[in-house]
């Protein structure tokens, strides 16, 4: 577990993003509502650290959090939230490209999609972006409680042909029944 972890600054610019030192940042991307703040919150054993909501569109800028003095986690906006004024979403598009194109310092970009739903063409459209950008992308199932025991590898299969991506890489989580995070802790540790 974590001895620190510190909320630096929510940015809506470029201008405003931290000097992280070069250190690893980790970012976490998603859906609004997937479960982003949740998972930072239960990933960090923070109640919160990262702002939730039951409804979606909750985190509007980047959140950095620093971790033990060492690393960084980053928490963007969820995209797909139609209700969200146009210009708006322009706008976050822009800073979280801001964000993720040229940063060296991120070591791996966590693409969160919803155990239940498996992707949607926007986690899809998101994820051949990363793809793009030549991020290393983890896949996490979030919500996974929400998925009947007996059906959870099936789930995990679904998400990992929609992606074209090995099964064993997909990793589901639950931030209420506080799973799944021991693999993605290891991949945080190996990347530091
Ligand atoms: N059942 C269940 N609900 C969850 C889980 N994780 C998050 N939720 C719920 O999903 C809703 C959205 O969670 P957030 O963590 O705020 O989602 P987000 O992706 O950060 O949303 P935005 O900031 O709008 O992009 C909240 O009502 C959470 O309580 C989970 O593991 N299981
Ligand atoms: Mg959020």
């Amino acid at each position: 577990m974590f001895d620190t972890c510190e909320y630096i600054i929510s940015a809506t610019s470029k201008k405003q993003f931290p000097n992280t030192k070069n250190n690893p940042e980790f970012v976490f991307l998603g859906r609004s509502n997937v479960g982003k703040s949740s998972f930072i919150n239960a990933l960090t054993n923070r109640k919160n650290l990262a702002r939730t909501s039951s409804k979606p569109g909750k985190t509007i800028a980047i959140n950095f959090f620093e971790i033990d003095k060492k690393f960084y986690f980053v928490d963007v906006p969820g995209y797909g939230y139609a209700s969200r004024a146009k210009d708006t979403r322009q706008d976050f598009g822009k800073y979280i490209e801001e964000y993720l194109v040229d940063n060296k310092n991120l070591k791996m970009a966590f693409l969160l999609v919803d155990s239940k739903v498996g992707p949607t063409n926007d986690d899809k459209l998101m994820f051949n972006y990363l793809k793009y950008l030549n991020l290393p992308i983890t896949i996490i199932g979030t919500k996974a409680d929400k998925v009947g025991t007996t059906k959870q590898i099936a789930q995990a299969k679904i998400i990992s042909k929609a992606l074209e991506i090995d099964l064993s890489t997909v990793i589901l989580t639950s931030a209420v029944e506080r799973r799944g995070f021991d693999k993605v802790l290891d991949l945080i540790n190996k990347n530091l």
